[in-house]
């Protein structure tokens, strides 16, 4: 009775497993591609991580035209999901990820060089649609 309970439960686990883990990053790696190319600047980022604050200042300073719309991973239960779903797609799993017009900026180090270059401006600015005049540069 006992052994049989235990061979219900293994192939129960057989069974389920697999197919909840595949869904969960085949869903987590879907949503990254359509906040990506639904938001023309997209941030993947944790509230409390002091990186995503210094990438999420860089586009203040450019303005209020170049506010980005965030996905906090660490509001969500798909958090960790999205966090491997971005190390799939970019190759790093660190915070924040920046994406601008469904591109890869990079990192917090990456966007903060590209606002200091004036490169972050171009980009929003083609990306937003308005006048590179429309965007503060350092
Ligand atoms: N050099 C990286 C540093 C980013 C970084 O270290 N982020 C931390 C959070 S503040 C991180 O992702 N840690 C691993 C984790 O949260 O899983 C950058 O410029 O973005």
């Amino acid at each position: 009775m006992k052994a049989a309970l235990v061979i219900l439960v293994l192939a129960g686990l057989l069974i389920a497993v697999p197919q909840e883990v595949g869904a969960s990053s085949d869903e987590a790696l879907q949503f990254v591609k359509q906040f990506i190319a639904e938001h023309p600047i997209a941030m993947f980022s944790k509230s409390y991580c002091p990186y995503c604050a210094r990438a999420k200042q860089a586009f203040k300073a450019l303005g209020p035209d170049a506010e980005p719309a965030v996905v906090e991973l660490d509001g969500r239960e798909d958090g960790y999901a999205i966090q491997d779903a971005l190390g799939e797609l970019v190759g790093r799993r660190s915070v924040p990820q920046v994406f601008i017009d469904g591109f890869h900026i990079g990192g917090s180090d990456d966007t903060v060089d590209a606002y200091q270059s004036g490169k972050l401006a171009k980009l929003v600015a083609k990306a937003t649609g308005k006048a590179a005049s429309a965007f503060n540069t350092k």
